[in-house]
């Protein structure tokens, strides 16, 4: 894939005439949302390692492999993870680091400092936080929202994935203390009696991830990959791996895994952002949270439509081909489209309607008296990718 020489469009123009296109036509069409494999790569990365494997089906289906060289960064860089993570990541992987928090006893320059090593040592996609609680008070929920701030100041693109392992509650989500929850990591046999906590349903699957270990058999593997579905889970890992370490290999069905998420996936259409298998404002919303984010490095989740690594003009055309119909004639026309006050106010009320209120990776853009029309222009938001995949 071609992730250079990003031509970009302006976006305030096509925004607003795509937003007044938006407004006008209801239509969406509605197919099955997206998974993502979420590979816990607790294995050393070598000839014949996993990660080659890994590398391998990275084309094939989205994943994102949470590398962890030691509990942690581990106290010097490695090469073997640096060309590691490197091939997977120009394969088309995404690599997270691992780091634990104690439930919120770890002390909170232990945690940061080990985030800024990743910072250093490798180029990488955002951090996973692990043993992460599940209740208040608000001053656990701070330890947790210092650890999602830290590690945005790396990169505002990073992705922070907390790991409660089971059901967690909603101020998690919000505060935020991370862009992913990862609130199911059991065993097979416990998956199917599994039930979602209720506040999940409101929010984009790409909010949750489930793990199963110790699900020996790759027919109930296809059958646990439909519950993820059901259950609002966009991120899943099957193993049959087991205790006391079932993330130390990969699955022997792994490219039965890799195959089945792949044909869940082939029907998503590329305007589907938050592939939730619908195109439609949300999927607008999230285009308009990074256009100005992304010259490169971006995926369909960040609103890169045609697979250039850009998020830009080019995108949003295709999402309005998939999304509506043509807009009517005259509204195409600048002097058609509405100021931006105006258009701030219908879009606030459009937003009472929907379901889903918060979508985006990188900043959630939720109905809010404070919605904002466009990125603000200041060097923080504005700010290019650091690094080039
Ligand atoms: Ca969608
Ligand atoms: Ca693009």
């Amino acid at each position: 894939m071609n992730r250079s020489s990003a031509h970009h469009l302006p976006p305030a123009k096509y925004l607003l005439l795509w937003l007044a296109t938006a407004l006008l036509s209801a239509a969406s069409s509605s197919q099955a949302p997206a998974l993502e494999i979420v590979v816990p790569a607790y294995f050393y990365p070598g000839r014949n390692s996993p990660w080659v494997e890994m590398t391998a089906a990275a084309d094939d289906a989205p994943i994102t492999a949470i590398m962890n060289p030691g509990n942690g960064p581990g106290n010097v860089p490695d090469n073997n993870y640096v060309s590691a993570v490197n091939a997977f990541r120009a394969a088309g992987g995404r690599v997270i680091g691992y780091v634990y928090s104690s439930y919120g006893n770890r002390p909170l320059a232990e945690v940061t400092a080990d985030i800024d090593r990743y910072a250093a040592w490798y180029a990488i996609d955002g951090i996973f936080v692990d043993e992460m609680a599940n209740t208040g008070p608000a001053e656990r929920l701070n330890y947790y929202k210092s650890i999602y701030d830290h590690a945005k100041t790396k990169d505002p693109k990073w992705e922070v994935m907390g790991n409660p392992g089971t059901h967690t509650i909603e101020a998690y989500a919000d505060w935020p203390t991370a862009d992913r929850l990862m609130v199911f990591e059991n065993t097979g046999a416990q998956s199917p009696p599994y039930v979602p906590s209720p506040w999940t349903a409101n929010y984009d699957s790409d909010r949750f991830v489930h793990l199963v270990h110790t699900e020996p058999s790759a027919e109930n593997m296809a059958a646990a990959l439909d519950l993820a579905l059901q259950r609002n889970a966009g991120g899943i890992y099957i193993t049959d791996d087991v205790m006391n370490n079932p993330w130390d290999r990969l699955p022997t069905y792994w490219q039965a895994e890799v195959a089945a998420v792949a044909a869940i996936n082939s029907t998503i259409q590329s305007a589907d952002f938050n592939e939730d298998g619908q195109v439609d404002f949300d999927d607008l919303s999230r285009w308009q949270s990074n256009v100005a984010l992304f010259a490169a490095g971006a995926f369909r989740r960040h609103g890169d439509a045609n697979g250039d690594g850009a998020v830009d003009g080019a995108d949003l055309l295709l999402w309005q081909q998939q999304a509506t119909s043509q807009p009517p004639v005259g509204v195409a026309s600048p002097a058609a489209i509405p100021e931006p006050a105006s258009l701030s106010l219908v879009l606030a009320g459009a937003c009472f309607s929907r379901r889903r209120l918060i979508g985006s990776l990188t900043r959630p853009y939720a109905c809010r008296p404070h919605l904002r029309i466009f990125p603000p222009a200041s060097p923080s938001s504005r700010k290019r990718i650091s690094h080039e995949r």
